[in-house]
């Protein structure tokens, strides 16, 4: 079964963002060359109509949704009416679009953080909807959560072939490295290069360092994509991630490894932790063929090396 064609006309919405690039990149190595992306500067996907417009004209056999407002541990818990907004307008947008269109093949990404914040681990895909999200997310949570419903409803009605992945944290190429806003994994990346370099006495990390989290390199991402949407038809939302995780603090010194950092690294505890653990059980998706390749020490390199390359216009 092949569900995706060389020659399908696919739309990447979020085309320039982590998810969006590497997706684009793996598909246009795959072969798939009629590949179509809009920057949020000429198509903001808020916006119902002007998102309408686009797919009535574009009229893609594929659509890829990998546009959200995404952000770390601070924004989401400062910012929350915008994650919450933001999503659920980029989802309508699209899938309503992609419904009055007949777009057959859909795939939306939704994120570990939409599990019950004291969820077993690892965590089942069984999970979703069996109790409370974690504060510090809920809002974020609440709409990538909409979405997938969105994506299972639309099967049950209309009997479209959609389909929802759940990707674990990700990070690589791409990314924001903005020292606030961002994610753990490029917030710390770029506050320990500026330490090495500036030879700081100190690096402070938030909250206590316990934390235990999952990264999946986002060209592992992009491949599973291609995978799920070459194979997957059922409603139960794919779980992507490694089956592997790190303490936060395991991450920071591996961090300070590879930047050079000598210096002191120190937590401050009145920063939240958020979940103490998010690790994705892999084992349906495992079963399909596909698994994570690269490792977190190798991922971390060629992320860093990215940075160094791309200093002047990364994002932050
Ligand atoms: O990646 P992150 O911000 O978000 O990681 P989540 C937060 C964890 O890293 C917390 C600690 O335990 C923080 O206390 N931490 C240590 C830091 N130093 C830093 C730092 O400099 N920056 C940041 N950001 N954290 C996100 C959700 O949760 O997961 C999103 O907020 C999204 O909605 C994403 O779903 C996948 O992993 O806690």
């Amino acid at each position: 079964m092949d569900l995706l064609k060389p020659s399908d006309r696919i739309y990447v919405a979020g085309h320039q963002g982590l998810v969006g690039s590497a997706i684009w990149r793996a598909l246009a190595t795959g072969g798939y060359s009629n590949l179509m992306g809009e920057a949020s500067s000429a198509l903001d996907l808020r916006d119902h109509e002007a998102t309408e417009d686009y797919i009535a004209a574009h009229k893609p056999d594929v659509i890829v949704l990998a546009a959200a407002k995404v952000g770390g541990i601070a924004a989401n818990s400062s910012h929350p009416v915008d994650f919450i907004s933001d999503n659920l307008r980029i989802q309508t947008s699209v899938l309503d679009a992609a419904l009055k269109h007949r777009i057959q093949r859909v795939l939306i990404l939704g994120s570990s953080c939409i599990y019950p914040k004291l969820s077993p681990q690892p965590i089942s895909e069984d999970a979703l909807l069996t109790g409370p999200l974690e504060p510090t997310n809920q809002a974020y949570a609440l709409a990538k959560i909409a979405g997938i419903v969105q994506v299972q409803s639309t099967r049950t009605q209309y009997g479209l072939p959609w389909i929802s992945a759940m990707p674990t944290n990700l990070y690589g190429p791409g990314d924001n490295f903005d020292p606030v806003g961002s994610h753990v994994l490029p917030g710390l990346l770029r506050r320990f290069h500026e330490a090495a370099q500036n030879g700081a006495p100190e690096v402070v990390a938030w909250g206590t360092g316990s934390p235990r989290r999952e990264y999946l390199h986002v060209d592992d991402l992009a491949a599973a994509c291609i995978h799920l949407l070459k194979i997957y038809d059922d409603a139960i939302p794919l779980n992507v991630g490694t089956g592997e995780d790190i303490s936060i603090k395991e991450l920071a010194e591996m961090i300070a490894q590879i930047t050079g950092f000598n210096g002191q690294l120190s937590w401050d505890t009145t920063k939240p932790d958020g979940t103490a653990q998010k690790l994705l059980d892999v084992s349906r998706i495992n079963a399909t063929g596909w698994k994570a390749k690269i490792d977190v020490p190798t991922g971390l390199q060629s992320t860093y090396q990215w940075y160094l390359d791309n200093i002047a216009t990364a994002r932050n």
